[in-house]
């Protein structure tokens, strides 16, 4: 057996696990929820290409990128009119690097603002797929 073969193992698990995930905040009450954690004290920090979903578990809102009251809110992604339709999904897939707020336009003023961090993605397979390759023909 080739070299080649373990020594390329850890990085196509770690490859494995570049995959795009999904990261889920739910709205409740007149918070943000991630992981236990609420509005400015959720710790999200995701990889390019993620997508974080946010579920309406209570109360009346929306998804609206930025701060309350800036000009540009809304211009990333916006869930829309809020709602109080409890199970409403609302995505967004974040391709770009940094730290992006956004707030509820009912309750922002009140504190339900949060953010996601944005960093870059580690290796993806296309990029190891010619790794593989060689590996595969060095072993003859
Ligand atoms: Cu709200």
């Amino acid at each position: 057996m080739s070299n080649w073969i373990w020594a390329l193992a850890p990085v196509a698990a770690a490859a494995g696990l570049a995959a795009a995930d999904v990261y889920n905040v739910t709205l409740q009450g007149m918070n943000f929820v991630y992981n236990g954690q609420a509005n400015m004290n959720i710790d999200l920090t995701i990889n390019a290409g993620d997508t974080v979903r946010w579920t309406w578990v209570s109360g009346f809102h929306n998804v609206v990128s930025g701060l309350p009251g800036d000009p540009g809110a809304g211009d990333l992604f916006s869930s829309g009119l809020p709602t109080g339709t409890i199970g409403t999904v609302f995505e967004h897939t974040f391709h770009d690097l940094g730290l992006f707020d956004y707030h509820c336009q009912i309750h922002g003023s009140m504190g339900m603002i949060s953010q996601v961090n944005v960093v870059p993605a580690p290796l993806s397979l296309s990029l190891l797929a010619p790794l593989g390759l060689l590996a595969t023909r060095r072993r003859r």
